[in-house]
């Protein structure tokens, strides 16, 4: 590929950016299922959304499913980071799989909240991409009441059965801005309704896209390493476009397009939640070959979060 980079350019890296505490766990779950009872170790969804982090797994004898249906009796089955409704729960149960839940504590932190809560009596405004997964998993831990809105006009469509305790719940990796703003048209509309203690998007989210939010004005483009199923990767890319700097969302280094950099000094770079390092390494190169110079990391928050596995799964342990 021909360099098409200014001959001063240089590559910014967002801080933080890539693995959060919970995909590195989720990973792990599989990894060490694997060590401990030996291929296949199914999969129910992709573990977290992004195709190396998936292609490597099946090399070392992961199965990834979506119906359990095609699970054989006696396996060993673990639930992607994503989580997963009651119903997949109890089939999982009733099918009588060994059961790993890699669901993100901070998604099961939504789902207690949500249990304790329809306990009081609470219906729910939900707020989220249709179809997602965690959706799926969080508006299936009811069997009814909870309402989806995917954007502020399908806040006016909502039909509570009642409004006097009415709770609004996130997905956990949504743009903090477009639902800070949805947030705003159900206070409008249903002024009592009860807000999450402290938000359900999570501090991995929220920090990658500050980061971008700082990176965005300092560069020519941004290059988000993420897959294209990856709700929080997707975002990352749509912080920077809006606050007007372009940018592009690469599943590998392949990807890249030396067009996309034609006359620019400064390359942003970040890395979606479920995106390896390796990757950021490999599009580091290319920019390289491209005509990057140097690369430089901004300052930004240090993350420390950590989330303990789940039993049964350290070699040794029964
Ligand atoms: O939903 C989650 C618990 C986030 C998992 C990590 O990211 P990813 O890309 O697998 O999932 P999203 O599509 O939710 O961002
Ligand atoms: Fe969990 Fe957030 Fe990561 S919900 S899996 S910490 S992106």
């Amino acid at each position: 590929m021909e360099p098409t980079l200014n001959t001063d350019a240089e590559v910014l890296l967002a801080e933080p950016r890539g693995f959060c505490a919970g995909v590195d766990r989720a990973i792990d779950i599989v990894e060490r299922a694997l060590l401990k009872f030996g291929r296949p170790i199914y999969v129910r969804h992709e573990i977290v959304h992004n195709t190396y982090v998936v292609n490597d797994l099946k090399v070392k004898g992961a199965i990834f499913i979506e119906d359990l249906a095609e699970v054989p009796p006696g396996a060993t089955l673990v639930f992607s980071a994503h989580g997963v409704s009651k119903a997949v729960q109890a089939e999982a149960r009733a099918r009588g799989f060994q059961i790993f839940d890699a669901t993100c504590p901070l998604v099961t932190k939504v789902h207690v909240e949500v249990a304790k809560l329809h306990r009081e009596g609470y219906e729910f405004i939900m707020i989220g991409h249709k179809g997602h997964p965690e959706v799926e998993g969080t508006m299936g831990q009811l069997d009814y009441g909870i309402h989806l809105v995917e954007e502020v006009a399908d806040v006016a469509r909502v039909e509570p059965l009642q409004t006097a305790r009415l709770a609004v719940v996130t997905q956990t990796t949504l743009s903090v801005d477009d639902t800070a703003e949805m947030l705003a048209a159900i206070k409008a509309r249903f002024p009592s309704v009860r807000e999450p203690k402290k938000q359900d998007i999570c501090y991995a989210t929220q920090n990658r896209q500050d980061a971008v939010k700082l990176l965005s004005p300092q560069v020519d483009v941004i290059v988000v390493v993420g897959s294209p199923t990856s709700s929080n990767s997707n975002r990352l890319r749509e912080v920077s476009q809006r606050l007007g700097t372009p940018a592009y969302m690469v599943d590998n280094a392949d990807e890249l397009q030396a067009e996309w950099f034609t006359g620019f000094s400064r390359v942003g770079l970040t890395a979606g939640a479920s995106a390896p390092d390796i990757l950021v390494q490999q599009v580091i190169e290319r920019l390289r070959a491209l005509g990057a110079i140097s690369v430089r990391k901004l300052d930004g928050i240090t993350e420390t979060v950590k989330f303990p596995l789940p039993k049964g799964l350290k070699l040794g342990e029964a």
